[in-house]
């Protein structure tokens, strides 16, 4: 490994050991574990090959990754040998590590989940492929002025990415716009404007390195010639244009869609990587079978929620108007190839475009998609349309254009069932089914929780790290004071690393004692950040009314970006920002109370977070939060959760225990109920002195002094409008809360609870979930024997 570094540091990076810094190892290192992945890689490829084995391949517009270096080297097995080499060498492996930057492809839990489904496919030896977008700028990089979010361009891609092979000679045309000829019953498409997509491979190991799938990110190319007349004319600009048009699709991710322009941007993203990984998947397959009506036998494409859901039509146009086939008989090869992954029932986020607008960018695609709401038509007369209001509705189109649909919790899928998707489910009684989330063991507490880990592994051998329901074993120590006393002690010392993280980082001193209770999230009013610091200042006048009280000390620490547009989000975030502000300097209550909000929030931060919490704030409106993963992170590495009944909240409560899960709030069904209640939100604050005071205090400014209206409309809201009825759950939210304070103060009893949290959490491991899939869905096998056993 040391020679293997020096080489790479020498040979590929042209740098001599001696003037190298921290990014040069970082590379080096990253680069000689790369060379280590590449054999396991095409020894896969070849036996998919040579076993002619059905392949998934995953299309989502987000992989929200993170860091890779130590991944990759714990799936190698190789971190001690790195870590040697890198000392022997002189150099500090925690900060070589530290140095990479995140790859932050992704918004949140959606695109977190896509990035542990890569890591599960290969660790099960399930040959698959994830299509996205190689971004220029991923998650907006976010900084707190005055409380405020301010948000910059993320550039990850300005150092090289070491993980990645170029592949200039996979290239697809992608066209736009233009018009749609029809002469002999066959339709010719002549797009307007054309960008090529170059593909860019990230090998993708398993764990134990038995497996290599490839995660393959597309950029965009001009595909006219660099116009050199233009050029020489001293036209400068024009020259470029091509250029600068192309690379706007791949440039950032989630632009702004509030104007046309960003509409238009966003469609035509999801097109440009549907349509080139639909083209390279069939040009796979066809370099190996002749009959496209065979595709269906070597090809599931997995839909993540509706953005590649013109993956549809793409299939049929590519089917009917290249290879001759009859419309209807295409539409029906396609369905045989397509899921669909729901991932909200929030209105506002799912997709619709108005036909003005589809019909511009993809001509022949919005004819095609009217002969499938015809064809659906026809066969079950009276189904909802795909084309109303002149909208295209994505979820319709890609739940028709799909075999099997799922929802990501038992309670979401049985939602998708009864709500979004009623009247197509009544149609497609068996095509709804659901597939509750989960998450890689590896990342999430092998990696991320070396303490913790390293205890479990001494105490039931390291088999946990492949096969996490063997954490059931701990269920036996619930009863063993020493071993429960190891477990806190573990903590104890995450904790103490976090505190003097924050310390460096927020410059906020916090005791490691006090109880860490963490919300880390996107910020959106269903997840009721809201609700969590209404209770802090709740808290926070109770302390001061009687500071001599039994308390049980606490840091509320929150974690998380708004939207750009989301304008009542960001007032949270200001509002955070503000009582923070307040309470850390507020001698009363001095280590009683601290609020800790670290600008940022990403996949790293996470990581650093999770392992070091005591509670996890899972508190959404139930009904709303279609799964959750970040439950089930926290739960798996020891911290108790206080929760509605929401997501996967409730099949955590069901596999930890009623009795160690501090659940409070409305159910979905109540949720419902309570909003045909005429004033329901004034009435709860009027019932509620405790909460009627914190909300008198923010609307008085108290904690925003240099601007006493700052919160008028906020709290305004909350009277008027509380949709995500804060105030309805706000008393039970705070009982609860004394609850956990109570049982915390009693450390014992807490630690038991804690360790059957994660004794109880192997379900969750995304094995479990991508076995699902394989057997519910995709109908795959593992082609790799010595992978994890396939016991589906
Ligand atoms: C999340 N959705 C769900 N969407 O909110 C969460 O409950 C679930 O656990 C997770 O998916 C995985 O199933 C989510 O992350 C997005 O990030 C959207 C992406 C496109 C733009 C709008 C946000």
């Amino acid at each position: 490994m040391k020679e293997e570094i020096l080489r790479h540091l020498c040979k590929s990076l042209g740098k001599d050991a001696a003037h190298s810094s921290v990014h040069d190892w970082r590379v080096a290192l990253s680069l000689a574990l790369r060379d280590r992945m590449v054999d396991h890689w095409f020894r896969s490829t070849r036996e998919t090959y040579e076993t002619r084995a059905k392949r998934v391949y995953y299309l989502s517009m987000e992989f929200l990754i993170g860091r890779l270096v130590e991944d990759m080297a714990a799936n190698l097995g190789l971190v001690e040998e790195a870590r040697a080499a890198l000392t022997e060498l002189g150099q500090d492996y925690d900060a070589v590590v530290l140095n990479e930057p995140d790859a932050a492809l992704g918004n949140g839990g959606l695109g977190r989940l896509a990035a542990c489904f890569m890591d599960l496919l290969a660790s099960l030896g399930i040959p698959a492929y994830g299509y996205g977008i190689r971004y220029e700028h991923g998650l907006f990089k976010q900084d707190f002025v005055d409380g405020r979010q301010v948000e910059t361009a993320e550039t990850w891609l300005t150092q090289r990415n070491p993980w990645e092979f170029e592949r200039p000679e996979v290239q697809f045309r992608i066209g736009f716009g233009g018009h749609v000829d029809h002469h002999d019953g066959k339709a010719y498409w002549h797009p307007w404007e054309t960008v090529l997509a170059t593909a860019y491979d990230t090998p993708v190991v398993g764990w134990q390195g038995k497996w290599g799938n490839t995660l393959r990110l597309w950029s965009a190319r001009p595909a006219s010639k660099f116009d050199l007349e233009s050029f020489n004319r001293g036209d400068y600009l024009a020259a470029g244009r091509s250029e600068a048009l192309a690379r706007t699709i791949s440039r950032v991710l989630y632009p702004d869609d509030t104007t046309e322009a960003g509409k238009e941007l966003r469609l035509k993203q999801e097109y440009f990587f549907t349509a080139a990984s639909i083209m390279d998947l069939l040009r796979r397959f066809l370099s190996d079978h002749d009959d496209i009506r065979e595709l269906p036998q070597y090809v599931a494409i997995q839909l993540n929620d509706t953005h590649p859901a013109i993956a549809g039509p793409e299939l049929v146009r590519l089917m009917s108007d290249e290879h001759n086939l009859p419309m209807d008989e295409a539409i029906e090869l396609a369905r045989r190839c397509l899921g669909y992954t729901n991932h909200t029932l929030l209105p506002e986020a799912l997709e619709r475009w108005h036909v003005g607008l589809l019909g511009r960018v993809l001509p022949r695609h919005l004819e095609i998609i009217r002969a499938i709401d015809e064809d659906q038509q026809a066969r079950h007369p009276g189904s909802p349309r795909i084309l109303e209001h002149d909208h295209v509705h994505m979820g319709e189109l890609a739940f028709i254009m799909a075999h099997k649909v799922n929802g990501v919790s038992a309670l979401h899928t049985e939602l998708v069932k009864s709500t979004v998707f009623s009247d197509l489910h009544r149609i497609h009684p068996t095509r709804i089914v659901n597939q509750t989330n989960g998450i890689t063991p590896r990342r999430w507490l092998h990696t991320c929780n070396a303490p913790l880990s390293n205890l479990i592994t001494r105490e039931i051998g390291d088999g946990w790290v492949a096969d996490l329901e063997k954490l059931k074993a701990l269920n036996q120590r619930t009863g063993d004071r020493e071993f429960l006393d190891a477990f806190s002690a573990a903590k104890r010392q995450n904790k103490t690393e976090l505190a003097d993280w924050i310390a460096q980082t927020c410059g906020i001193a916090v005791d490691p004692d006090a109880m860490f209770d963490v919300q880390i999230k996107r910020i959106h009013e269903y997840k009721r950040q809201l609700m969590n610091i209404l209770e802090t200042v709740a808290l926070w006048n109770e302390m001061r009314d009687a500071p001599d009280a039994e308390w049980t000390p606490r840091v509320k620490i929150f974690g998380g970006k708004a939207a750009p547009g989301y304008h009542v989000a960001k007032q949270i975030i200001h509002l955070i920002n503000d009582v923070a502000r307040v309470i850390n300097n507020d001698p009363v209550t001095g280590d009683l109370l601290k609020v800790v909000f670290p600008a940022n929030y990403n996949v790293t931060m996470a990581e650093r977070l999770i392992p070091a919490a005591d509670l996890s704030e899972q508190i959404s409106t139930a009904g709303k939060e279609a799964s959750g993963t970040g439950n089930m992170k926290f739960a798996l590495n020891g911290a108790l959760t206080i929760g509605t009944l929401d997501g996967a909240n409730v099949e955590i409560r069901e596999h930890v225990g009623s009795e160690n899960f501090f659940l409070f709030g409305l159910t979905a069904r109540e949720v419902v109920e309570r909003r045909h209640v005429h004033g329901y939100a004034r009435a709860a604050i009027e019932a509620s002195p405790r909460l009627s005071r914190v909300l008198g205090q923010i609307a008085d400014g108290q904690f925003s002094p240099e601007d006493s209206s700052r919160y008028h409309g906020l709290v305004g809201g909350l009277y008027d409008h509380d949709y995500f009825l804060v105030t309805c759950d706000f008393d039970s939210y705070f009982d609860t809360q004394r609850r956990a304070d109570q049982v915390y103060r009693n450390g014992s009893n807490w630690a038991a609870m804690a360790l059957r949290n994660t004794a109880s959490m192997g379900w969750f491991s995304s094995d479990r979930t991508i076995r699902g899939y394989a057997r519910d869905i995709w109908q795959v096998d593992a082609v790799d024997r010595a992978g994890l056993e396939m016991t589906a």
